[in-house]
């Protein structure tokens, strides 16, 4: 574009989902900068957006899925359950939009396509799939960690007659009443698509890896007393979250499984089971499921003795059982393993039977059985953390691209900046907190409006993390990882999913509390871990 077609900005954020919208909101109303958010989809709620799948929940409790940075905001919002559906939470995040007023100052089916630095001025060109190019000091990236969508590659799936859809592209025209349908996968999504279209299609076929282990969500109405301590508690509720690990509305256990007698913990199991939630499960029950193999396998085998009384067929139980280790990301369901017992259900394990290739009517497994299908759905997860960033051209300093830096596995420092980026930051990006995200996204919100506002008050034109730092704060998230049992399950968190991705750590395991207390650290110390473009011309 000629420089007059440039749109030159404070700032641009790129998505707007949680992240993306709040971090307007802070540019906008509380700095007061000229900035503009884009968002390749046709609407505004980024994962709320795209993920319309039945089914669809978020399980995280709805008093803590939700911002916190207005307490008006807060106060009257309507949500009457213990989880919330895709439905709720999109027009929740559109009347946030509306609420402040920031619509005006998004660019839908606008995608950014490439972003490259410019040193001697200090800002950021960006492209996008339009004819918008952006010039801006700031770029927040707030793309979404679970959005690159991950298809399985099936020989012959071009060749099916029926549609092939991801959950995390869902479309809004498909209707499985009645229909043959084949669902690839069983985690999170997997799970809760299973359970909400069993009993409307005509037959379902579930192909599974790797079994899960599950616990009831226990969604429910909250109860009117419960409404009202949440209003009133505001201040009390959210300084727990933000002061605690998981950042999910509870106090994790300090009590280690095996310091209680075997009956004490059954007991505390059951009320966990009766509860719900799988973070409450796996943290509020003792402080050790997720460290101590022994411990973790009180939990598994409870889960197990659950499957084995509640699913009928014994050749489908013992492929819904799992053996090994309960480290993924927590799961809770609405029915998962009851699903089974329907006649119209059936199980196809694909470590024994791999799915061979894809024919004109449906899966064919290399035992040689064509499980015949109208429909598949791919509940197949998301390139997770990276993905995003390594399907655009960013171009950082000595135009070095963002997916070359990041070759070896994708770092930062705080999950909000990375060396060779300058004014750049991420909301939730690489080694960012493991929590309920809306917690961890306002605190990387505050973080990155407080920094922004630091090199326009210094008159600096750029900021960028040293290298040493990134290296060192890696450093600390694989320690910390590695004192945990998740490195040991193969899943998103570590990059496990994707076949030739390369594992590596991908997360602060060391929760909200204490990440928050390093970011702070960061900021009131003057910015030791970073360089300002100022520091470096100034005389020694
Ligand atoms: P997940 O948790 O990554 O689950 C993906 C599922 O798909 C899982 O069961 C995988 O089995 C399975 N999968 C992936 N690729 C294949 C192939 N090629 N063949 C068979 N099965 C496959 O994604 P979700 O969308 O459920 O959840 C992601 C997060 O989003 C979730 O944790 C929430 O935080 C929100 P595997 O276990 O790898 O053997």
């Amino acid at each position: 574009a000629a420089p007059d077609q440039i749109h030159q900005l404070d700032a641009l954020v790129v998505g707007t989902g949680f992240g993306g919208i709040h971090m307007l909101y802070k540019l906008r109303k509380e700095l007061g900068l000229d900035a503009v958010a884009i968002d390749k989809a046709g609407g505004v709620g980024g994962t709320w957006y795209w993920n319309r799948y039945p089914g669809a929940l978020s399980d995280s409790e709805s008093f803590v899925y939700q911002y916190s940075f207005d307490r008006e905001l807060y106060e009257q919002n309507p949500w009457k359950t213990k989880y919330v559906t895709q439905p709720e939470i999109l027009e929740y995040l559109n009347g946030v939009v509306d609420r402040y007023g920031l619509r005006d100052h998004i660019r839908l089916e606008t995608g950014m396509t490439e972003a490259e630095f410019d040193e001697n001025s200090g800002t950021w060109i960006v492209r996008t799939d339009r004819d918008l190019v952006f010039r801006c000091r700031f770029l927040v990236t707030a793309v979404g960690l679970l959005s690159a969508t991950n298809l399985p590659d099936i020989p012959g799936i071009e060749g099916f007659r029926g549609r092939v859809v991801h959950t995390g592209a869902w479309p809004t025209d498909l209707d499985l009443a009645g229909k043959r349908v084949g669902v690839i996968g069983n985690g999170s999504t997997g799970g809760q698509v299973t359970t909400a279209i069993a009993p409307v299609v005509g037959h379902l076929t579930s192909f599974q890896r790797t079994p899960q282990y599950s616990v009831p969500a226990g969604n429910r109405e909250l109860t009117a007393e419960e409404r009202r301590s949440h209003r009133e508690n505001f201040e009390t509720n959210w300084e727990q979250v933000r002061n605690s690990n998981v950042a999910m509305g509870f106090e994790e256990s300090t009590v280690p499984a095996f310091s209680v007698s075997a009956e004490e913990r059954e007991r505390i199991f059951q009320r966990a089971w009766d509860e719900g939630g799988g973070f409450r499960f796996m943290f509020e029950t003792f402080s050790d499921i997720a460290t101590d193999p022994a411990a973790n396998e009180e939990a598994a085998a409870f889960i197990r003795r659950k499957i084995a009384e509640i699913v009928e067929d014994p050749e489908v139980r013992r492929k819904l059982t799992p053996t090994g280790v309960y480290a993924h990301r927590p799961l809770c369901d609405s029915g998962f393993y009851d699903t089974f017992n329907r006649p119209n259900v059936s199980l196809v394990n694909v470590k024994e039977n791999p799915i061979a290739r894809m024919a004109e009517d449906g899966i064919v497994t290399e035992d040689g059985v064509v499980h015949e299908l109208d429909v598949l759905v791919c509940a197949t997860g998301f390139d997770a953390v990276d993905g995003n960033y390594k399907r655009v051209a960013i171009r950082g300093r000595d135009g070095e691209l963002l997916k070359d830096s990041w070759a070896d596995g994708p770092t930062s420092y705080l999950g909000v900046a990375t060396t060779g980026f300058p004014n750049m930051f991420m909301i939730l990006g690489p080694n960012g907190p493991f929590t309920n995200l809306p917690p961890s996204i306002e605190a990387q919100v505050d973080w990155i409006g407080e920094t922004v506002q630091h090199v326009r008050d210094t008159g600096a034109s750029w900021i960028d993390v040293k290298p040493d730092t990134e290296a060192a704060w890696t450093e600390t998230c694989a320690d910390i990882a590695n004192q945990t049992l998740f490195p040991k399950a193969a899943s998103w968190i570590f990059g496990a999913n994707v076949p030739g991705k390369k594992r590596t750590v991908m997360f602060y395991l060391g929760g909200l509390k204490g990440y928050r207390a390093l970011l702070a650290e960061e900021s009131s110390s003057g910015y030791p871990g970073f360089v300002i473009s100022a520091d470096e011309l100034a005389p020694v």
